[in-house]
Order: C-alpha cells, then sequence, then structure tokens
C-alpha cells in the first residue's frame, strides 16, 4: 500500500491534470492557444496517474494524441508543455508539435501521436529494443477503445507476443470513439477480451476512476510484462468534454450520462473522499495542494506567453528525408 506521502502526490498530480485542462480550454475559446485539435484528459486522470506511478523511471510511455495527462504524469514540467500548446520556440518539442505531439526524450515518454492507433508499432518496436538489448525497461502502452478496432492494433499485438516484448498494452475505454459508441464498432466490446485473440495475458478491466485500483492493477501488469512479455488490461472511463475542443459533445451523448459520470464517478472527488475518510485532518493540506497547482498553471500561462515563437530556420531542423 502506498504511504500517505505517495497518494498525496498522487492527488497533486490528479489536481494538476484537471487545472490544466481546464486551463487550456480557456485558453482556446480565448483565442490564445489555437490550432484545429485539443484532446482533453479531464475524466482519466486516475488512469494516467495511476498507471505511470506503476512505472519505473527507465520505463517507457507512449500514448494518443490524448497526451496532456500523461505528459504531466511523466513529471514533464507545466511550463514547456504549456509553451507546446501555444507553439512556442521553448515548447516540450519545440513549438512544432503542438497538443497532440507532447514528447520527452529525457522522461522516456515518447508522445503523443495524432493517427488512432499510430503508436502501437512504435510501442513495439521501443519494448524489441529493450529486449534486444537486454535492458529490462517495460514499455506502458496507452490506448484507446477505438484505437483496438485499428489494423495497427492487429499486428503491433501480434508482434508483441511472438516476440514477447515487455508491452503493457493499457486500453482506456472512455465508451466513445469521437461520437461512436464502443459496442455499435466493436464486435468484442470486452476490450481486454481481445487479448485473448494473440494468445497474451489478459489481466481483464479495472475501475478507471479509482486510482488505487489502476495503480494496483498495472503494477501487476509491469511485473508480468517485465517477466514475461506483454499484457493487456482495461479501465473504464469518460471524458468530460467532447472528444476535442472543437467537438461541443452534446449533441452525441446523453446529458444524463455525463451529470452522472460528473457526480458521481468523479476520479478526483473520489479520491479526494478517500483520502479525507482515510486521513482525519487532512483537508487543510488538500485545500493547500489545489491552491498551489492553481498557482503553478498561472506560472506556466505566463512563462509560456512570453516566449519567442520558432525562427525560420527552425523550419528545417529536425527534419528527416
Ligand atoms: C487512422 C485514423 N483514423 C481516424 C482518425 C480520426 N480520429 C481521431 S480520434 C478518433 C477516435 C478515437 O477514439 P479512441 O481510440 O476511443 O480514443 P479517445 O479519443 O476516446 O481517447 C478518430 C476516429 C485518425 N486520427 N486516425
Ligand atoms: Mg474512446
Amino acid at each position: 500500500m502506498p504511504n500517505k506521502e505517495t497518494l498525496l502526490e498522487w492527488y497533486r498530480q490528479m489536481t494538476l491534470i484537471r487545472q490544466f485542462e481546464e486551463k487550456c480550454h480557456a485558453l482556446y475559446w480565448d483565442k490564445r492557444i489555437t490550432g484545429v485539435y485539443m484532446h482533453l484528459y479531464s475524466g482519466h486522470e486516475a488512469i494516467g496517474v495511476g498507471a505511470v506511478a506503476a512505472l519505473r523511471e527507465d520505463d517507457h510511455a507512449i500514448t494518443s494524441y490524448r497526451d496532456h495527462g500523461i505528459a504531466l504524469a511523466r513529471g514533464i514540467d507545466p511550463k514547456p508543455l504549456m509553451a507546446e500548446m501555444m507553439g512556442k520556440k521553448t515548447g516540450i518539442s519545440g513549438g512544432k508539435g503542438g497538443s497532440m505531439h507532447l514528447a520527452s526524450r529525457e522522461h522516456n515518454f515518447w508522445g503523443g501521436y495524432a493517427i488512432v492507433a499510430g503508436h502501437l508499432p512504435l510501442a513495439a518496436g521501443i519494448a524489441l529494443e529493450s529486449r534486444y538489448n537486454d535492458k529490462d525497461a517495460v514499455v506502458l502502452c496507452l490506448l484507446g477503445d477505438g484505437a483496438s478496432n485499428n489494423g495497427y492494433f492487429h499486428e503491433a499485438l501480434n508482434m508483441s507476443a511472438i516476440w514477447d516484448l515487455p508491452v503493457i498494452w493499457l486500453i482506456e475505454n472512455n465508451g466513445y470513439g469521437m461520437g461512436t459508441a464502443v459496442h455499435r464498432v466493436s464486435g468484442q466490446p470486452e476490450l481486454h477480451k481481445k487479448a485473448v485473440a494473440y494468445g497474451m495475458k489478459d489481466l481483464g478491466c479495472v475501475d478507471g476512476q479509482q486510482v488505487l485500483e489502476v495503480y494496483e492493477a498495472v503494477s501487476e501488469a509491469v511485473a508480468y510484462a517485465r517477466e514475461r512479455g506483454p499484457v493487456m488490461l482495461e479501465a473504464v472511463t469518460y471524458r468530460y468534454s467532447g472528444h476535442g475542443v472543437s467537438d461541443r459533445q452534446y449533441n452525441t451523448r446523453l446529458e444524463d450520462e455525463l451529470r452522472d459520470w460528473l457526480e458521481n464517478k468523479d476520479p478526483n472527488k473520489l479520491f479526494c473522499q478517500y483520502l479525507q475518510s482515510k486521513y482525519k485532518g487532512i483537508d487543510e493540506q488538500l485545500h493547500q495542494l489545489d491552491l498551489a497547482m492553481h498557482a503553478l498553471v498561472e506560472e506556466a500561462v505566463e512563462y509560456a506567453e512570453s516566449q519567442p515563437a520558432p525562427t525560420y530556420d527552425d523550419l528545417f531542423t529536425n527534419v528527416y528525408a
């Protein structure tokens, strides 16, 4: 069982993610963050924080375009992240990636990919490097429910199985791929069972709104992957905003459904209540963390706005032809 200090650190991260996302949303509608796409992680916090907490520093993480929360959980400073949102030169990806392509080699965080399931073969490749060079680092690959119907999913899972690659395939099942419900597009709506088709270990399904449950399940998955090879786990969650910022969501989803997930299954509220019941008198400490994360996000915005844009010459760096 993680100690109080660790639990408070998770609370800090979950709060930071929610506040960062809410700020990004406001900045987008204020046209201070531009671009067509930005996919928020609000609602998924317990998965990102619980799963990344189960990794060692030399392990790897890779995810889809819904990547801000994983970048923050991996310990990347909010300042270069916010600068990236605004396309600044000092952004974590040099201002050329934006919201969907956050990455940091130093943090073994490999992105941020816009193509649905496009990062799955890359996850297999990173894991192959680890195995080939006799390292024991594992790869945490987070993917959406929709991604589990893409051809890359089949190829990458199959390869990981035949080569015993140390990958944790963690499906963040938020019920929808854009506006399409899982049961309408997946022949097997119990997504974790897809592991069976590849002879892969299926660790089942976990409540993605409970950070401790996610942490425990992913820890088991990590131990399995490190010793034996690929493993699949599903975490059920919900996104609190539209698919991306330009999607107002209410066209496609029932307001009652959203209200239920917000009122009764908000991962941050549930974890706050858990901490309050476990540690009497912790309220003031939690309140101080809320304030500190608010200040941290504000500082990140101030920093990002003060940063220069990439130059003409920057267009030609890190381009492979
Ligand atoms: C190969 C490909 N097809 C379609 C799209 C358009 N698209 C972007 S996100 C998305 C839905 C993916 O849903 P899911 O995997 O469940 O992830 P979520 O957005 O729910 O986190 C689609 C169809 C794309 N980016 N790439
Ligand atoms: Mg989805």
